[in-house]
């Protein structure tokens, strides 16, 4: 037969009326299977839980340990490399800076040396550029010296053929011959033969002219000329060979002869204006004026020696 068991419900007590002799000395609470089950199963937990947590810990501690030596070889490294690389690059900057300090003596020197060769460069320019100066004004004198020569031997030259020619004629005149002949188109007059030019011209340009007919600009000497000039020249005007190109207010016969005869206008010559250098002669008056060479005449009048 199984014990019964009473409950008395007025004390905490729990008493077995009839107990067995297996269950004699213990007491038997309501649920006792499930606690006990309870307790082993928290008893597990917490074992395992401590199992857990230990390992945990000593996997915490072990790379904790690592990472703190990774970290000492790493600032143990970084340390050196830094140090090392520091004083590498402080010891380059003080070698160079004592380089820098040896060389600025000789720097100082050399720019020294400079500033002297430029000084004397400068100066030798200088003296290079007043020798070109005066070199260049050499050689405009002697340009012009050689442009007067020139002139002047082109002159004679002309004058002596002239002589010459002269002279040959005086010769045939001597021996009876009549010395009154001109090229066609020319008008004698004494010895002289004239031709009187119908295009507009610059003085430059009536010269030239003149030298292609084997000729000159007329060389008014007398009177007697002018008057022969004024009835046959240009009524408005005409140029003849007197001009004051080389010297201002000194006027010259492209003959080369001196001025005797005048017969300037009221006035003139007056230069006037950027200056007047070449003569022409009024046509209806026949007075001389003073006119700008560049300018154009009607005419121009050329002269030769008549042939006999
Ligand atoms: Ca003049
Ligand atoms: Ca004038």
């Amino acid at each position: 037969m199984e014990p019964e068991a009473k409950w008395n419900g007025s004390s905490d007590q729990v008493e077995f009326s009839r107990m067995s002799p297996r269950s004699q000395g213990f007491t038997k609470l309501p649920g006792q299977k499930t606690c006990g089950k309870s307790v082993l199963l928290f008893t597990f937990v917490l074992l395992i839980s401590a199992a857990l947590w230990g390992t945990l810990l000593f996997l915490f501690i072990t790379r904790y340990q690592e990472i703190v030596q990774d970290l000492g070889k790493l600032r143990e490294s970084c340390v050196y490399h830094n140090d090392s690389g520091i004083l590498t690059v402080i010891g380059q900057l003080q070698e160079t800076q004592l380089n820098l300090k040896t060389n600025v003596p000789q720097l100082s020197k050399t720019l020294n040396k400079l500033q002297e060769d430029q000084t004397t460069l400068k100066s030798k320019a200088s003296q290079f550029s007043q020798q070109l100066n005066r070199f260049e004004e050499d050689g405009t004198a002697f340009r012009s010296q050689v442009l007067n020569e020139k002139n002047t031997a082109t002159q004679a030259r002309e004058k002596l053929q002239e002589e010459i020619q002269k002279l040959w004629i005086e010769f045939q005149r001597a021996n009876g011959s009549i010395c009154t002949k001109c090229p066609e188109n020319w008008q004698v007059f004494q010895k002289k033969c004239y031709f009187f030019g119908k295009e507009p011209k610059t003085w430059a340009q009536a010269k030239y002219a003149c030298i292609n007919l084997q000729g000159r600009l007329v060389s008014i000497k007398s009177r007697e000329e002018q008057v022969f000039l004024n009835r046959n020249a240009n009524k408005k005007g005409s140029w003849i060979g007197l001009r004051d190109l080389d010297i201002e207010g000194i006027f010259l016969w492209m003959d080369g002869s001196s001025l005797n005869y005048t017969n300037w206008g009221r006035g003139e010559p007056n230069n006037q204006g950027q200056g007047e250098d070449c003569v022409a002669m009024r046509g209806t008056s026949g007075l001389w004026n003073d006119a700008n060479c560049r300018g154009q005449q009607d005419s121009w009048i050329c002269e030769k020696l008549a042939t006999c």
